[in-house]
C-alpha cells in the first residue's frame, strides 16, 4: 500500500517546547536536525512518501505534526490543539492535507490533540489528558460517526498523550505502559508490556509490518523483536527531551484518494 508522510522541519525555537512531564533540558538543535533526519529517511525506507509542510519556525513544538491533525481514510480531523502555543501549527496542515481528504475541524471550545488518538480499525480510542478534554472526544465522535467509526475514551495518567503510554505494532497487537493506562480497557487486543526499565517505550510507530522505535529502548526493542516484528531503530534523544516521540513526528496517511 502507498503511505505518504506528512512532515515539517524543526524550528530553531525548539528550546521553547511546551513540557508537562520533564524537567527542561538542554536541546542540541544540530543533533536534533541530524535525528529528524534520520528518522525522515526511516519513514522512506519503510516505503513512505515523504511530503514537508510549509516550515514553521515561529511553533517551538511545530516539528510534532501528529497532534495537529487525525487522518483517517475517509476524512482527516483538522484538531484544536490542547495547548494554546500549538493552535497557529494547524493552518498550515489543513493546507496540505486538503489535497488528500475532506477536512473535518475540532470545533471550539473542544480540545484534542491527535497524540491522543489511537486508530485501529473503526474504533478510535481516545485519551483524556490535558491536552484532550471530554468534549474534544465527543467532537471527534460526532465528526466521524457517519463513515462507521466508534470513540471510546481512555483514562491516562503520568504521560503526555495515550499513545506516550499505548501503540499498535501489529494487527490486533498493543505495545503498553501499564502504569500510565489501565490495560483492562483493550481486552480484545494482545498486549505486550514495555519493559518496566524503559517507560517511555510504548511509543511506536507501525508503518505496514515495520515499526519505527527509539534506539535508546533495548529491552523493549528485544520484545517486539521476539514476537517477531521488524523493528527499525532510530536515534530521538534530542526530541526526547522536548516530550516527542515517533509516532509524533508525522502524519502518515494511505494514498486511498489520490491527489484531490
Ligand atoms: C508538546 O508538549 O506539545 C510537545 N513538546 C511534545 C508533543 C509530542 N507529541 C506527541 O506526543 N504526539
Amino acid at each position: 500500500m502507498k503511505r505518504l508522510a506528512l512532515v515539517r522541519d524543526l524550528s530553531p525555537e525548539i528550546a521553547r517546547c511546551e513540557l508537562s512531564h520533564l524537567a527542561r533540558a538542554p536541546i542540541d538543535v544540530p543533533r536534533a536536525g541530524r535525528q529528524h533526519a534520520a528518522y525522515l529517511q526511516a519513514l522512506a525506507a519503510a516505503g513512505c512518501r515523504v511530503e514537508h509542510l510549509a516550515p514553521a519556525p515561529d511553533s517551538p513544538d511545530g516539528v510534532f505534526v501528529e497532534d495537529t491533525a487525525v487522518v483517517l481514510d475517509e476524512l482527516a480531523v483538522i484538531t484544536r490543539p490542547g495547548a494554546l502555543s500549538r493552535r497557529a501549527e494547524t493552518a498550515s496542515v489543513a493546507e496540505a492535507l486538503r489535497r488528500y481528504r475532506p477536512l473535518e475541524r475540532i470545533a471550539e471550545p473542544a480540545t484534542l490533540d491527535g497524540g491522543d488518538v489511537l486508530v485501529s480499525g473503526r474504533t478510535l480510542f481516545v485519551g483524556l489528558t490535558a491536552r484532550t478534554s471530554t468534549q474534544g472526544a465527543a467532537e471527534l465522535a460526532r465528526i466521524t460517526v457517519s463513515a462507521g467509526y466508534t470513540v471510546r475514551t481512555v483514562a491516562v495518567t503520568g504521560c503526555l498523550h495515550l499513545k506516550s503510554a499505548v501503540t499498535e505494532v501489529a494487527d490486533r497487537t498493543l505495545l503498553i505502559n501499564p502504569d500510565w493506562v489501565d490495560p483492562a480497557l483493550f481486552e480484545d487486543y494482545r498486549l505486550l508490556p514495555i519493559d518496566p526499565r524503559e517507560p517511555f517505550a510504548a511509543n511506536a510507530l507501525r508503518i505496514g509490518d515495520v515499526v519505527i522505535f527509539p534506539a535508546e529502548f533495548l529491552r523493549t526493542a528485544e520484545r517486539l523483536r521476539a514476537e517477531g516484528i521488524e523493528v527499525r531503530a532510530v536515534e530521538g534523544s534530542e526530541l526526547a527531551k522536548a516530550e516527542g516521540g515517533v509516532t509524533c513526528c508525522s502524519l502518515v496517511l494511505n494514498e486511498v484518494r489520490g491527489e484531490r
